[in-house]
């Protein structure tokens, strides 16, 4: 047998084409792209469909800790399932650094937690809650070594917080370690003044969330992220983008030639703090940060994806179940707003969201589908071209889409571990069918045919950024 599987008559799409082909899969990597492909153990008819790069999502959480009594709906198991079904080959959740304990140990219990359980690839970012002298000085340039070539910082949250002096000097790592740092844009002094004053009108009821946390809020640390990236000269991701105002942001810093890249998600498009207004505190279904906005910024986050604002289309899918006590209603979340955590599932519904309301309607092509959301997220984070793209030689993570399906999303026929999804009935037209993961069929139409355990840790190189002086990807 030449091949171990083959698909056959697909339109295959890759970030720069779209095309016929038949595609021939041998030892976990595409091994032939042409015409008449046979010998093969097994076949795949690809007719009427598309074939597409896996997705790839490098905005996820999963098992993060999260507060006391606080407990994230999804472990390794059930948030690659999800992810799978979904379309997607490779996620990268995040590893939290504890405050005052090494990286290292939370990476262990995060392996440890992986090992076995996933069915996708996955790749940990590191989040630097405490970037003290050891952790700067050894152990962060230790592990971009040994591929963690990424990390976040956050700009709010109490206990997460880093100052602009420890952004500087967490920034300062990356750019003697060939490191890339990702930001998440809000400033938490002004979220706390304006939490006080919400909270000394009795106004703490869920849409109280988006009100403290207003679109100046994200703008003013966006350019505070943009300006220190400049100062420290490093490249920059600014993750979950959700208004016009911190796009302009990036696209200041971008025509001053920096390399600043845009990320954004569903919820920007499809969302708005309305949302939030939900009766019986429904409305903490829908508390993420940044907050949904408007229908305003809605267009303004799609007229980024279009133009090229956002080289990034990721979930951050942080599930929550909302009707438990460990979850969106703890008690004390149940009464104030400052207490319900912050996150909503996605992982599952990200790409058929895109594809439907994107590509269907014609605001996006297909191959720019594939950029946002397989391709750049390869190439900004180190795992490209072995992951990403649909080329000889890549491994054989692939996603056969259906374009004529209608369906509505229904939580209960999800698989994640949340118990509901801020998208129930949104009817969309496109999903994928078949997933392949490193040439073994994962899913095959519609149906989980793959195994707890044949996703693999991945890790990665440098990112692609960091080549070439072009400000934004090709
Ligand atoms: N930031 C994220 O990236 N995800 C969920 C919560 C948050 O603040
Ligand atoms: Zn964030
Ligand atoms: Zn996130």
């Amino acid at each position: 047998m030449r091949f171990d599987l083959v698909i056959l008559n697909g339109t295959v799409a890759t970030a720069s084409d779209v095309f016929s082909a038949d595609i021939g899969i041998k030892d976990g990597v595409i091994a032939q792209i042409g015409g008449d492909l046979a010998d093969a153990a097994e076949t795949i008819d690809a007719s009427g469909k598309y074939v597409l790069p896996g997705g790839i999502d490098s905005h996820v959480h999963i098992a993060q800790p999260s507060g006391e009594g606080i407990v994230m709906a999804d472990d390794f198991e059930s948030g690659t399932r999800s992810a799978l079904m979904g379309g997607n080959t490779t996620i990268m959740p995040f590893c939290l650094q504890e405050k005052g304990r090494p990286l290292r140990e939370a990476l262990k219990a995060y392996h440890a937690l992986a090992e076995g359980q996933c069915y996708t690839d996955v790749s940990f970012h590191l989040i630097v809650s405490d970037p003290s002298d050891a952790v700067l000085g050894q152990e962060l340039p230790a592990l971009v070594e040994d591929g963690y070539t990424s990390f976040k910082v956050f700009m709010t949250y109490e206990d997460l917080r880093l100052s602009d002096g420890q952004i500087l000097a967490t920034m300062d790592v990356a750019r003697r370690t060939g490191a890339l740092v990702m930001v998440h844009c809000e400033n938490e002094d002004a979220i706390r003044y304006l939490i006080g004053r919400h909270e000394a009108e009795g106004n703490v009821a869920p849409t109280a969330h988006a009100s403290t946390r207003p679109i100046a809020v994200e703008r003013e640390a966006t350019h505070r992220a943009v300006s220190l990236a400049e100062v420290a000269d490093v490249p920059l991701v600014i993750v979950h983008v959700s208004n016009r105002e911190s796009m302009e942001e990036i696209e200041r810093a971008r025509k001053r030639g920096r390399k600043v890249i845009g990320e954004t998600c569903p919820q920007y498009l499809m969302l708005t703090s309305a949302d939030l207004d939900g009766m019986d505190w429904e409305g903490a279904k829908f508390v993420c940060s940044p907050p949904p906005r408007d229908v305003t910024s809605q267009e303004a986050c799609w007229d980024g994806l279009e133009r090229g604002v956002f080289d990034l289309f990721s979930s951050d899918h942080c599930p929550f179940r909302y009707d438990d006590t460990a979850g969106k209603l703890n008690p004390k979340g149940a009464k104030n707003f400052r207490h319900i955590p912050n996150g909503i599932p996605g992982v599952e519904t990200r790409l058929p969201i895109l594809f439907s309301e994107g590509v269907l309607t014609g605001r996006i092509d297909l191959s720019r589908f594939v950029a946002l959301t397989a391709t750049n997220q390869a190439k900004i984070y180190g795992l490209y071209p072995r992951k990403g793209t649909i080329a000889v030689g890549a491994d054989a993570d692939i996603a056969i889409w259906n374009p004529g399906i209608t369906r509505c999303v229904r939580h209960a026929e999800l698989h994640d571990g949340a118990d509901y999804s801020p998208y129930e009935g949104l009817e969309l037209t496109g999903w994928p069918i078949t997933v392949v993961l490193g040439g073994k069929v994962m899913v095959r139409d519609g149906k989980l045919v793959g195994k707890r355990g044949d996703g693999r840790y991945r890790s990665r190189s440098r990112s692609a950024l960091l080549d070439g002086r072009s400000p934004v990807l090709g």
